[in-house]
């Protein structure tokens, strides 16, 4: 603005026009105020200096654009308003400026906390993620599928709720058919694929069973229904006498404790499973619930409990589809974790599971290498229900680092290892028996377990198979059986335990997977011999240790046996085998020689007010000397592996589906996605 008085202190040039602008000038009468008074009088002489037409334009514009507006309104107003008032509702205050409101933006509410109120705001729910394929790591028969990995145990009281959540997401996938189990029952989709659940399960439908057994029930044989007439007098005795104690003595009608954990229930509670004892699974089942504690002040030896329980809870678990033995299995899976600190992560062989410490034995610091490496199967698999690597992680650090470990001869291992240095020890003895068997087995079973992935496991298990050709494998006479001796500091003793008769049946299931045919031709050479420790004795029941003549004799049968070796504990490993091998060959003469097998069991070993027991001498049918035990083995394996040997059911634990433990409790092969 150029004011007057500037104008007059400036000296007057002539080369421009000075313009001088009263107020009244410039800005009209009244001057230039800006005010609303001087604007309307300014727009109405506008207005009024439009001609006619520009004016009815404008007008109609105007009238236009009202109407458009109205209508609009109208249809946006009834969203609007309810996004307005949950804008309104969810209005928070600033911190730090009391009564100040900020509104959430319109459209993108305010970021909230994971599924926090999104029951208002469906719409805005996260959106689902994309299926990933699911990589069902059991086998496609078991109808169960293992709890999510973030889902922890519950305790009893949330049981229902734990298996609520699967429940929810099975829902969407019931798209698949109704199937029938195994046993013949009918399983609907959701019952089938259902996960665990803490009801007890009517044994003849167990809902984790063969979706693809769509076919007839196979009838349970007369060989069959005599296992399950010994099965229920064993029962009868450790019911009456022993019930939920470990062992059953059955001539003094008492028990005899171990670990104090029901052993003998618990060991059999899948074998009821499988010959469809479904009162007394209903009553074992019940003493697991209301019973079974592990949070004792006891000594528990590794090994012996986790094949015994742990493997036995995991196995009833698939089988029932019952949650109580998950949880069970985790508590005592969680117990047994001491063991494993050591300085060099090899185990200790005795664990106080009240206490939470672990030990080796009183005399040595070393643990058995059979033991030490055959628990993982039933660690592995409880890593994979619980989602809990650490059980995995601490077996299969053994199992690498026993891999590496010299003082192997070809493949075969030592008996002890030591927790400290995690080396072998007591060099140079070799043998398929006590204290090294399961380790052998253990090898094929991991591979198959965890799908023939497991490289360094299969390469262990093949060496070990040319080193037992190379340096154990020896035929007798006069019968030239073959059999698996012993080697101490390269001296061959033709000594054989009757524990190595697992040896057919592993060889066997080698086989069976891919392994060349020299494993089954061992086998079954192998599982002649085994029966021949039957044959040849007495009373037809093998002794615990045979020694083999190398040398024919006059008037000598090929199996010797030395007075202290002559009891007989009624172990499994022999019928375990022929079970084997009658899956995989279909020849009879298995099935016959475990019938007669059972015969004699019952003919020696039976006690007529329930139960059976070992016996100290397998060479006097008129006094075997019955010793007053039965081991729990005898319902864990024995009797169960006699069931399956005369079934000619395939899918009655399809051993293309389950891969059972060293105690024959199955677990799940794990599939690929
Ligand atoms: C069982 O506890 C297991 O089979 C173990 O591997 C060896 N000993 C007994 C049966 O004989």
């Amino acid at each position: 603005m150029y004011s007057a008085a500037a104008a007059a202190a400036s000296p007057p040039r002539r080369d421009f026009i000075s313009v001088t602008l009263s107020p009244e000038e410039a800005v009209g009468p009244g001057g230039y105020n800006n005010s609303k008074a001087w604007r309307r009088r300014s727009c109405w002489r506008k207005w009024k200096q439009l001609s006619r037409l520009q004016r009815s334009v404008i007008l109609f514009l105007f009238a236009f654009l009202a109407v458009c507006g109205v209508i609009s309104y109208t249809n946006m107003g009834e969203p609007w308003k309810s996004l307005t008032n949950k804008s309104l509702d969810n209005q928070r205050i600033e911190p730090g400026v009391p009564g100040l409101k900020l509104a959430n933006p319109a459209v993108l509410p305010a970021p909230q906390k994971a599924d926090a109120n999104l029951g208002d705001y469906p719409e805005l729910s996260p959106q689902k993620q994309p299926k990933l394929p699911h990589v069902r790591r059991g086998p496609p028969n078991l109808q169960i599928k293992p709890p999510r990995r973030d889902m922890r145990l519950k305790t009893q009281r949330d049981t229902n709720k734990v298996v609520d959540e699967p429940v929810q997401a099975d829902k969407e996938e019931k798209t698949e058919k109704s199937v029938i189990s195994w046993r013949g029952a009918v399983i609907e989709p959701d019952q089938s694929t259902e996960p665990p659940s803490s009801k007890i399960k009517e044994p003849e439908k167990p809902s984790s069973m063969e979706a693809e057994s769509q076919k007839e029930p196979v009838p349970i044989n007369e060989r069959q229904m005599a296992v399950i007439e010994a099965f229920r007098h064993a029962w009868k005795g450790y019911k009456e006498f022993a019930w939920g104690h470990d062992e059953l003595k059955p001539l003094s009608k008492s028990y005899s404790e171990w670990f104090g954990l029901g052993l003998t229930l618990i060991d059999a509670l899948d074998t009821m499973w499988i010959l469809g004892l479904k009162e007394e699974f209903e009553e074992a089942r019940k003493w697991v619930a209301d019973d079974l504690v592990f949070d004792k002040n006891v000594d528990v030896n590794l090994f012996e409990s986790t094949i015994r329980i742990l493997g036995g809870l995991l196995s009833t678990y698939h089988l029932s589809g019952d949650s109580l033995f998950l949880e069970k299995a985790k508590d005592i899976g969680s117990r047994l974790m001491p063991a494993f600190n050591t300085p060099s992560k090899v185990p200790y062989s005795d664990v106080n599971i009240g206490r939470g410490t672990a030990h080796p034995p009183r005399w040595t610091s070393d643990s058995t290498v059979a033991e030490v490496t055959s628990i993982q199967l039933e660690f592995r698999e409880l890593s994979r229900l619980t989602g809990d690597e650490k059980f995995q992680k601490a077996v299969d650090e053994v199992m690498k680092h026993v891999h590496t470990l010299s003082g192997k001869n070809d493949g075969l291992v030592p008996m002890f290892i030591n927790t400290n240095s995690g080396q072998f020890t007591h060099l140079g003895v070799y043998t398929l028996g006590a204290r090294a068997d399961s380790y052998y087995e253990y090898l094929l079973k991991q591979w198959i377990q965890g799908g023939k992935k497991e490289n360094e496991l299969l390469e262990d298990y093949v060496r070990a198979i040319e080193g037992v050709k190379k340096h154990l494998l020896q035929r007798s006479q006069p019968k030239k059986l073959t059999f698996v001796g012993e080697l101490a500091h390269g001296h061959f003793s033709a000594k054989m335990d009757h524990l190595v008769c697992f040896l057919p049946g592993t060889l066997a299931l080698g086989a069976h997977n891919g392994l060349t045919a020299d494993h089954m031709k061992l086998a079954e050479a192998l599982i002649e011999t085994c029966y021949q420790m039957y044959v040849q004795v007495e009373t037809g029941l093998s002794p615990e240790i045979v020694h083999f003549n190398l040398h024919a004799q006059k008037g000598h049968k090929d199996v010797e046996i030395k007075p202290a070796d002559r009891h007989n504990l009624l172990r499994p490993e022999t019928v375990e085998s022929l079970f084997y091998m009658y899956r995989f060959t279909g020849d009879k003469k298995y099935q016959d020689w475990g019938w007669e097998i059972l015969q004699n069991f019952n003919k020696y070993t039976r006690v007529s007010t329930g139960g059976y027991t070992s016996i100290n001498n397998v060479q006097n049918p008129s006094n075997p000397e019955p010793r007053d035990k039965m081991e729990s083995f005898f319902l864990g394996e024995t009797l169960k592996y006699m069931f399956l040997l005369f079934s000619d059911d395939i899918d009655l634990i399809n051993l293309d589906k389950y891969v059972f433990n060293t105690e024959a409790h199955p677990l799940p092969i794990w599939m690929p996605a």
